[in-house]
Parts: C-alpha cells; structure tokens; sequence
C-alpha cells in the first residue's frame, strides 16, 4: 500500500490530466519453457548420448570412452533441462500475493511445491546414477560387463523419470495456466467491476476502454480476471474485468468465482459494483444486492461504488447511480465518481478535482515527466 500511496504523491503532485484507456488482456511474462514429459526427456537424453562415440587404441578402451562419455551427456542433459525447470518457475515466497493465491486456485500451492521437489529428486538421482556407473567403467575391462553397467544406469534413468512423469505433466499444465495469467501489477492503482453474472461488467469495461473482453448473452462468460489500463495523468492504473459471482458462502465459490474474490479482496482500491435492475441477466435485484453487502462487509476497506446499469431498458428508484454501458449513458458520471474515490484514498494538496479529466486512448496520454521513483519502466 506505502508503494501506492507513493506513485499517487507523485501523480497528484503535479497538474494531471486523468484519462482511461484499456488495453486487451496480456500475459505475465514467466518465459518458461515447455515442461517435457518423461518419455520425451528420456528420448532427449538417450538420443543424444547415442550420438557420443569416442576413439581408442583398443576395443576396451574405445568402450570405456564411449560409455563414459554417454554417461555423462545423459547426466548433463537432464540437469540441464530439469534445472532450466527449477530456474523459470517463478519462486512462489517471491511473488505478490495475488499471484501466489491465484496459483493456488488455479494450480495448486502444495501439488506445486511437490511437483518442483520431485523433478530436482529425480535429477540428483540420475546424476548421482551417472557417475557411479562412470566410475564403475574406470575400473572395468570386461567389454560385456561395461556393456551392462551401462544398461542398469540407462534403465535407473528412464525409472527415475518415470516416476516423476505426473510431476512432469502437471508441471506442463501449470506454465500454461501460469502463461496465461493476466499481467496485473500489484503496485498500481486498481479498479474492479464486479458483480452478479450477465450483467455487463464486460461492456462496461470495454466502453470506458479500448479493451475488447468477450461479451456474451448468457451468464458466465468471463472466465478469468481480465485487464485494461487507464491513466491518471501518465500514471498508469488497472482496470480488472471479473467473471460474474453469485451470493454464496465462500466454500462454495468455484475456481472462476474465487478468481474474482482475490482480484477484489488483494489488488482494488475501487470496487465498481454493477447491477442489472432489469433483471434481464437472469438474477433478481434482491441476490444482486446481497452479493454486494457481503462484499461491502467482507472489504469495507476498500472504495465502492454501485452502479445500475441497463437504464436504456428500464430505471429503478434508487438513488444509485444509473447507466447503459450498451449506450454509454452517464459514463462520464461513473469515471467522475472512480476519480473522485481515489482522490480521496490518495489525497494530495494543491490538486483540484477540476484537474482531472479523462480520457479512453492511450495515445492521449501526457509524457511522464520524470521517472517513477522505485518504479520499473512503463509503457507511454
Ligand atoms: N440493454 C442493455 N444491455 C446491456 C447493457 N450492458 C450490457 N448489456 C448486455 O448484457 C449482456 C451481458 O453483458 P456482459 O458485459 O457480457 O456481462 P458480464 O457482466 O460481463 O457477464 P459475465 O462475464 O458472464 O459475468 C450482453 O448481451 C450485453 O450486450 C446495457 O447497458 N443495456
Ligand atoms: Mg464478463
């Protein structure tokens, strides 16, 4: 939160001009390499160790170099690959807490944590079977007990990554659904739409946005937290598009439900509630209101602002907040009221409301004056 606190002294320290702009949902750059599974790691290994043939005065000696030098290719090829493994996969202790919960309901912390120990297992075990076989070697001049050494440390490897080929697989799985995340900076000031299914969070987000989530009819369309970015003066901000949650216990949520709990409960400064008071999204307005006073009780820290969209079908009574995001009616009053709560949450003397404005293209955006102190290079 300090960090925050801080980008926004620096953003509200001078003049500002508030715009938004959202861009398409990106992925948080793991770079990690595609996990093989046993039997291609196997194939790997073998396949290059065949390769490997040495030259010798002697049939025994040729032997000797021969073997000693496939030993050891396929005891540089596994740690080489398994530790490429152990090096790209983010250490969990060091990300943002977001991240670490969202692995955890997406992949699993504890399977995870097991996964990486079993592949560094196996990768001292075939190394540590390597050598003792080219040591055997050294001291063996029987062409056939050479020949069989060799066949006992190659059938060791191919059980040792056998063993751990789920390990392998679910680490596969894993980097996709890592890949796949959205690039969200837990140090930026955050905004999420959150609300029941099919009630337009969706085309909310990519009216006020250059962003295109998919918008559908039908409820559960969002499947994952998706991003968009907005800029307070060149301070860039996030936007988060959330699947759509029902008013239940929080044991009951599933995956896609809980994703938006922890963007909610771990990253928003402002929470955008929307209803549908037309009911057309399939939910009555009594369920829709009872998601939200859970979330106002869970997180009364955290702004929020309800918003009724949908009013080109039809209008409540309440005093909310009324839109259409389909017709983008009163969104200049929604970005007011956002602006406005992180004003509040960030408060800077000098700075006037007056001076902020909007904006949807990022191409509208002023330079950054001066770098953000502590902060890494952002796009402008
Ligand atoms: N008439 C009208 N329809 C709207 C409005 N906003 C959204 N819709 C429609 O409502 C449907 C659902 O919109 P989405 O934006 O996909 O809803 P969502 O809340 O993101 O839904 P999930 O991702 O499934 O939770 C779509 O058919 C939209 O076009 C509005 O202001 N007026
Ligand atoms: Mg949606």
């Amino acid at each position: 939160m300090g960090c925050k606190t801080h980008s926004f002294l620096i953003l509200f320290a001078r003049p500002l001009t508030l715009f938004i702009t959202f861009g398409v949902k990106a992925d948080m750059d793991f770079k990690i390499t595609p996990v093989l599974n046993a039997e291609q790691l196997l194939d790997k290994a073998f396949g290059r160790a065949s390769k490997k043939t040495k030259r010798g005065n002697t049939p025994i000696e040729r032997k000797k170099k021969t073997v000693s030098a496939k030993l050891n290719s396929i005891a540089h090829t596994i740690e080489d690959t398994i530790g490429r493994y152990e090096d790209e996969f983010p250490t969990l202790e060091a990300l943002p807490e977001f991240y670490r919960e969202i692995i955890d309901i997406t992949i699993g912390l504890d399977d995870f944590k097991r996964s990486i120990g079993a592949i560094n297992w196996a990768k001292r075990r075939v190394k540590r079977t390597m050598m003792e076989a080219a040591r055997e070697v050294v001291s063996e001049d029987d062409l056939d007990e050479i020949e069989r050494i060799r066949r006992k440390a190659y059938a060791r490897t191919d059980s040792f990554l056998k063993q751990v080929n789920g390990e392998l697989k679910f680490l596969e799985a894993a980097r996709k659904k890592l890949n796949s995340l959205p690039d969200i900076r837990t140090e930026e000031p955050t905004v999420v739409v959150a609300g029941y299914p099919n009630v337009g969070k969706s085309e909310l987000v990519s009216k006020i946005s250059s962003g295109k989530p998919k918008i559908a009819t039908y409820p559960f369309t969002t499947k994952e937290v998706g991003i968009g970015h907005f800029y307070l003066g060149y301070q860039k901000c996030q936007l988060l598009d959330t699947p759509g949650m029902l008013d239940r216990p929080k044991e009951e949520r599933n995956e896609i439900e809980l994703q938006a709990v922890k963007a909610i409960e771990s990253l928003a400064d402002v929470i955008v509630f929307l209803y549908d008071p037309t009911e057309t999204c399939g939910y009555p307005m009594e369920k829709q209101e009872k998601l939200c006073q859970e979330i106002k009780e869970d997180m009364s820290e955290i702004g929020l602002i309800e918003v009724e969209n949908k009013m080109d079908i039809q209008e409540s009574e309440t005093d909310r907040l009324k839109i259409s995001a389909l017709k983008e009616d009163n969104l200049e009053e929604l970005k007011e009221k956002i602006k406005s709560i992180l004003n509040k949450r960030y408060p800077v003397e000098d700075i006037e409301d007056d001076d902020l404005e909007f904006f949807t293209e990022a191409d509208e955006a002023p330079s950054r004056p001066f770098p953000e102190f502590g902060g890494e290079d952002k796009e402008f």
